[in-house]
């Protein structure tokens, strides 16, 4: 098995959500938080405030981890750990980026048709403040084929 560390941030702003249109490489056309791989010799923390950064122009002063998904796919030896992040408070306004072209949307108006299929089940939770852990597996195109999901009072 080959498990990458990856981070993903979400940025709440109640009633909205800002996510990013992938425009290139692994997940491009779906509307996710932003984020990608941890570098070497970076805390997950100091990953995500990096990425957040690049990929959306926002520099959150307090990112909280709200999440740790495992995600498999089947037939594949490689995995992503990837840690969850919320941001609450931020300066400065989105900005397209060479990967991401961010977006507001209204938490009743989340377009989970067009995100990963896991973002349905856990992301209620990221916007209801909670915690949770959970692992999901896919097949070759991307289709769910099983999931868990546990809500934890700790990360
Ligand atoms: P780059 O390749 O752009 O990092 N990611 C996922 N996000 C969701 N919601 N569901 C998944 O289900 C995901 N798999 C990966 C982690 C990829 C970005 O995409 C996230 C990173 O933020 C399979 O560097």
């Amino acid at each position: 098995m080959n498990k990458k560390v990856l981070i993903l941030c979400v940025v709440h702003k109640h009633p909205h959500v800002l996510l990013g249109m992938k425009k290139r490489g692994f997940g491009m056309g779906k509307w996710n938080g932003f984020g990608g791989k941890v570098e070497e010799g970076e805390t997950v923390e100091v990953a995500a405030k990096r990425e957040l950064f690049e990929e959306s122009g926002l520099e959150a002063s307090v990112l909280n981890r709200v999440g740790i998904l495992d995600f498999a796919w089947k037939d594949k030896p490689d995995e992503m750990e990837v840690h969850v992040f919320l941001a609450c408070d931020m300066k400065g306004e989105p900005m397209e980026s060479e990967e991401m072209r961010p977006e507001w949307f209204h938490v009743d108006e989340i377009p989970f048709h067009a995100m990963w299929a896991d973002d349905k089940h856990w992301m209620p939770l990221l916007l209801a403040d909670k915690k949770f852990k959970g692992r999901f597996v896919f097949d070759d195109q991307d289709q769910m084929l099983e999931h868990v999901l546990n809500e934890v009072l700790e990360i």
